[in-house]
């Protein structure tokens, strides 16, 4: 009989969770049961999985027996309270908060880049952030053939990286504005903040709150989560983090410094081409790059724009986007579940 696999997911009703459903329906993975686990205000609600009506069941430390496999996207209070004990009753838990990325026994992993690190778990794997996945995806082909010294980078983000209340927030305060009216801003950049800022016809150089070194904590994990994933603790890596008053999609602006010298806008075209889940969108004659209205509901990283820096020659410039709900969390941990079953990794 053929083995199938039981499922929870943590955060099922919300931004990322609703992806989590979608993208693991059809992943392949053959599901026994699956756990749809929600705060107690959702509770009852009735979701459909695989043609099924499962209903969402509050979280509790007693929701995993049996579980084989947890999927976690519901904040990283809530990660670090009910991971230890999921990992307890046996079951492997793919963390999509910050709780655990940067704990040197937990694995951090985007498939394409580091998938053997899965290997080294301990029951828990943690998916980077967003805006970290899409770009070592970009970059990983990049630096296999030439190496890599440095990167500097600057996001243009969407709000649905800050769940449900932000995509809610941007559609009305467009509204308000558009009716002349005036706007309450309440959940961006930072819900739990002490200031609030409009978010509709604006851009907000913040996302989360801030370190005292100057750099947001979201800039932090770009640097610090890169580093860690592509084993290069001396990489140069730089990062500026900005809020767009888009629903989904993030963007980024990329510039890389590669080791080897003399390689050629061409032969990175082609090493794009040939790389698993990136897709070269770049033929500037025909005003041809990513956009995020274009990624949105793609499981893909689009990268365009590749130039050469003018002064630099070990120096190149890429514009990297995608669908930051699917790569960037949802599909990256469910990837991350299907390699574990490919590998024989669950047990
Ligand atoms: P969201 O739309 O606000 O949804 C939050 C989810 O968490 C809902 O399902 C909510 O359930 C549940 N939840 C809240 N408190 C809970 C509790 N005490 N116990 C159990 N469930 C609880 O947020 P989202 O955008 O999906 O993101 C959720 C988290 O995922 C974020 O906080 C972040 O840590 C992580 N995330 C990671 C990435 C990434 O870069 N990889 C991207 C986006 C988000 P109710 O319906 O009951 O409220
Ligand atoms: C909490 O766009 C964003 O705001 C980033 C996604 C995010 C994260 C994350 O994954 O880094 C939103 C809210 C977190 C977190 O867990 O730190």
């Amino acid at each position: 009989m053929e083995r199938k696999y039981n499922f929870a997911i943590v955060g099922a009703t919300g931004a990322v969770g609703e992806r989590m459903i979608s993208t693991l329906e059809t992943a392949g993975i053959p599901i026994g049961e699956i756990k749809l686990l929600s705060s107690k205000r959702s509770e009852g609600k009735k979701i459909l999985f695989q043609g099924k009506t499962v209903t969402v069941e509050e979280a509790t430390e007693n929701s995993f027996e049996g579980i084989d496999i947890a999927l976690f996207s519901a904040g990283g209070d809530v990660s670090k309270w009910l991971i230890p004990h999921a990992v307890k009753a046996g079951a492997i838990c793919v963390d999509n908060t910050s709780a655990y990325r940067m704990d040197s026994n937990v694995p951090l992993v985007v498939p394409e880049v580091n998938e053997d690190a899965l290997f080294k778990h301990n029951g828990i794997i943690a998916n980077p952030n967003c805006s970290t996945i899409q770009m070592v995806a970009a970059l990983e082909p990049i630096r296999k053939t030439y190496g890599l010294k440095k990167v500097v980078v600057s996001t243009y983000q969407a709000v649905s990286g800050a769940g449900v209340a932000a995509i809610d927030e941007l559609d009305r305060q467009t509204k308000s504005i558009l009716a002349g009216e005036s706007v309450k801003p309440g959940v961006l950049p930072v819900k739990k903040g002490l200031k609030h800022h409009q978010i509709a016809f604006n851009c907000i150089p913040q996302i989360d709150v801030f370190h005292e070194n100057g750099y947001t904590l979201e800039e932090l994990k770009m640097i610090n989560e890169t580093k860690k994933i592509m084993e290069m603790p001396d990489l140069h890596v730089a990062a500026t983090c900005v809020r767009l008053p888009i629903a989904t999609g993030h963007s980024e602006s990329v510039y890389i410094e590669v080791e080897k010298l003399g390689a050629t806008v061409s032969e990175i075209h082609q090493l794009l081409k040939d790389a698993p889940g990136v897709v070269l969108v770049d033929e500037p004659e025909n005003h041809a790059y990513p956009m995020p209205v274009d990624a949105v509901g793609c499981n893909d990283v689009f990268v365009g724009r590749v130039r050469k820096d003018l002064d630099n020659p070990r120096g190149f410039h890429l514009w990297v986007v995608s669908d930051n709900l699917l790569k960037g969390a949802a599909w990256n941990s469910v990837q991350i579940a299907q390699s574990l079953v490919k590998k024989g990794i669950v047990k």
